[in-house]
């Protein structure tokens, strides 16, 4: 139980165990009562999070990392063509490489996506490439290659997180990660329902996946310090929307919280 916090666990635990009790009738047995308790809290340990606990499940979690490519955090890529001080998303590169290094330590899944598109240009829209009027637009040649197409030096996810050979990485045309991919499906066949989100950048593609997830059924985890944004304060906001009413969106929790409820499975 390195980097956890035993009594914020029991404490966060006892409370949901309370809750649930709270929720039954006052003429239950002792059994029945454990019984709830069991299925209330006894999936996994609780991720302190907000608006409230998370509670973890873990045959059924995969971390999912957004478009952690040179084209979105170094000079020269499609960040910067768009205006962007990209060295803004440099804060969150370490914070997910440990968690996919707790993830994969408990053989929980990890998700790589990539936004990028097929080299002829096919599978992308005029209007995206036409958006803003760019000086170097998607599919034009940068130093790093040319703008966020598949293959190219850019579109490559970052070194420091460099996917695993077995691990799902896909790309994708949109901003959204379930829009035409196959990304639905895969989290099907595998009995997925948990997602933890991490990426860049928080109120653009991390979000819009988000929102996709939450509207298919997914419950869905931002952490917080592992995802950054060209802009603080939308990174703010999109946090405050995701959380909000009760959480319309999903939870919000930090990585601290989350690498110490993984460090508590077994
Ligand atoms: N521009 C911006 O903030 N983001 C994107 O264009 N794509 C992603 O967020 N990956």
């Amino acid at each position: 139980m390195s980097r956890f916090d035993r009594r914020e666990f029991l404490g966060s635990t006892a409370a949901a165990a309370g809750m649930a009790v709270g929720a039954l009738g006052a003429g239950e047995s002792r059994a029945a009562r454990a019984e709830f308790i069991t299925l209330a809290v006894g999936k996994g340990p609780l991720i302190s999070a907000r608006p409230y606990d998370f509670v973890l499940d873990p045959g059924h979690v995969a971390l999912v990392c957004i478009d952690m490519q040179a084209d979105f955090s170094k000079p020269g890529g499609f960040g910067a063509s768009l205006g962007n001080d990209v060295s803004l998303i440099a804060p969150c590169i370490p914070v997910i490489a440990k968690l996919q290094r707790a993830f994969r330590e408990h053989r929980l899944p990890v998700i790589h996506t990539k936004e990028c598109h097929r080299p002829d240009l096919s599978d992308l829209p005029t209007s995206k490439r036409e958006r803003g009027h760019l000086k170097l637009k998607i599919g034009d040649k940068g130093p790093m290659g040319r703008i966020l197409i598949d293959g190219e030096i850019g579109s490559d996810i970052i070194p420091e997180l460099k996917p695993f050979p077995d691990e799902y990485l896909l790309n994708k045309p949109g901003k959204g990660a379930f829009y035409a991919t196959g990304l639905h499906e895969y989290l099907k066949r595998r009995a997925i329902t948990q997602l933890i989100f991490t990426g860049a950048t928080t109120e653009v593609c991390v979000q819009t996946t988000m929102r996709e997830a939450n509207d298919r059924g997914y419950d869905c985890l931002l952490v917080e310090d592992g995802t950054e944004s060209y802009f603080p304060e939308f990174k703010k906001a999109a946090i405050e929307m995701i959380v909000a009413q009760g959480g319309i969106v999903g939870w919000a929790s930090t990585s601290e919280k989350v690498l110490a409820a993984i460090d508590a499975l077994p």
